[in-house]
């Protein structure tokens, strides 16, 4: 079990007045949830503000580094994920539940985030556009905005710190972030690689717990920008909250209804891998899982069979197994949601063809719940299950007759996130490319694996134009600073018509 470790103590310290008795809770595996991960402090409103100051008196100190020497301490803590890369991804399988190479994958896209930030540190960092006028310089740059206050979730709990942390750092940001409660021990872990690697302590705090410590931070006057990754209500509650207080720079980063297009020219071997993966991978717990497979009428019997088949197939059990596919999901309370999202599906219409069952009995996985890999057929866009996230191992199959009907379903829910489509025929698949009103479109591949140079985030309820990772990651974490630097020694007027032709 985590217990001390140098981030809890740390941020217990944080409270001042003597030895105080603090509230704590723990996280557990969710494969068997007595089994205790982590213990740690409920902090509340006060240790927040104590871990704002902090971070805001060593900010100061980082802000004047150099961008250049900010970047390797960034790629120094890439190099210490990668030595303690087994050992991470292991405590991501027990605290979050991923299987063994999810577990990996997550530490790896956190090392390759510090390579693709560290190389930032190095490039371009602005505008110079020559001026109107005679001997004088414009420039923009980037500035960083003080303290940023981070609310991160359970389901990617290195990757998505590491998309927030390294580019706030870069900007010279202190950070207070706040993992979410059911995985805190991998973002204290991520943390304390950082510090490992000589980030300064209180340049980037940590505080755990629920809605006091986000609202506490969200509000907070010292805290300059808030980003946030979850689901659509709660964003909605931290942008308001966030606001009251602001302006602040508020970045969301919520859901997504993923759909998978197969036209009737499709591979139907790559088709069947995609949606495997797409919707099964990660228990169907990601914001980029594929929701829905919409089917051209002329494969759907044949496509829907061979899925069936492949579904029930997948073997459930401890992530840390490495013959099992797909690990439980993260709670109970978790597991009855999406069941009642699959029989409320059932009372409209659709019919389970594979899964639709919970089960709380899988070997070695005592008191861990496990939704089985589900399959729903006869799915209409308008049912429950078509439109609202379901973040969880189920598959909504919709038919339709054309490729304009199929991107008309794509874009008809209130999220864009991810979209793929599926076909050989060039024309098709670039009309979709411009038709689909998602934030991210994969021709051939699933809608889940988008790469770290490239930007991530999505249209409509899926977040508020702000993208993670890539070259605009660092948007949200910084403000632009425009620069005009006149030498000719004289008042030159800016705005007044001189010119001789006027
Ligand atoms: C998420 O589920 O919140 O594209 C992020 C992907 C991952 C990130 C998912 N790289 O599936």
């Amino acid at each position: 079990m985590v217990r001390s470790t140098h981030v809890v103590q740390q941020t217990l310290q944080a409270c001042e007045g003597g030895p105080v008795l603090m509230s704590t809770f723990t996280s557990t595996n969710p494969a068997r949830p007595a089994e205790v991960v982590a213990e740690l402090p409920s902090h509340t409103a006060a240790d927040v503000d104590a871990a704002v100051s902090r971070a805001a008196s060593a900010q100061r100190a980082w802000a004047r580094r150099p961008v250049p020497e900010r970047a390797e301490a960034i790629a120094a803590v890439g190099a210490i994920l990668t030595r303690r890369k087994r050992e991470l991804a292991e405590l991501v399988s027990r605290e979050a539940g991923k299987i063994r190479i999810e577990g990996g994958g997550e530490v790896q896209e956190a090392i390759d985030m510090a390579a693709f930030v560290a190389g930032q540190g190095r490039a371009a960092w602005g505008d110079v556009v020559p001026s109107e006028l005679q001997d004088k310089l414009a420039w923009t740059t980037r500035i960083p905005i003080g303290v940023v206050g981070m609310i991160t979730p359970w389901n990617f709990p290195m990757a998505i710190p590491s998309w927030k942390i390294f580019p706030a750092l870069l900007a010279g940001n202190g950070v207070v972030m706040k993992p979410s409660e059911l995985a805190p021990a991998c973002g204290v872990a991520f943390v304390e690689a950082c510090l490992e690697a000589g980030i300064p302590a209180d340049l980037l705090q940590v505080v755990h717990g629920g809605p006091e410590p986000a609202a506490a931070l969200a509000t907070h006057p010292g805290v300059g920008a808030v980003s946030f990754t979850g689901s659509v209500p709660t964003g909605r509650k931290v942008a308001a909250a966030a606001m009251e207080v602001g302006p602040k720079l508020v970045s969301l980063e919520l859901g997504g209804k993923n759909a998978m297009v197969v036209l009737d020219d499709a591979d139907l071997d790559l088709v069947l891998d995609g949606a495997l993966f797409g919707a099964f991978g990660t228990s169907g717990q990601r914001c980029t899982s594929t929701s829905r497979l919409i089917l051209q009428r002329g494969v759907a019997g044949d496509l829907v069979d061979r899925l069936v088949d492949r579904v029930a197939a997948l073997r459930l059990g401890d992530p840390l197994d490495e013959q099992v596919d797909v690990g439980p999901v993260i709670t109970a309370e978790s597991g009855a949601r999406i069941m009642g999202m699959v029989e409320a599906a059932v009372a409209e219409g659709a019919k389970a063809v594979v899964g639709g069952g919970l089960r709380r009995d899988v070997p070695g996985c005592d008191g861990g719940t496990f939704v089985e890999p589900t399959v729903l057929t006869g799915v209409h866009p308008d049912h429950r299950v078509a439109r609202e996230e379901v973040f969880g191992p189920v598959l909504s199959v919709i038919e339709v007759d054309t490729l304009d009907e199929a991107i008309d379903v794509v874009n008809s829910v209130e999220y864009g996130l991810s979209a793929a489509i599926y076909t050989r025929d060039l024309n098709s698949a670039f009309a979709a490319v411009a038709a689909i009103d998602t934030g991210i479109t994969y021709v051939n591949a699933p809608t889940i694996g988008a790469e770290i140079p490239l930007p991530f985030g999505g249209t409509k309820h899926t977040g508020n134009g702000f993208r993670e990772a890539g070259a605009r990651g660092i948007e949200q974490f910084s403000q632009v600073k425009t620069v005009y630097v006149d030498y000719s020694g004289r008042l030159q007027r800016a705005q007044i018509d001189n010119r001789s032709d006027a």
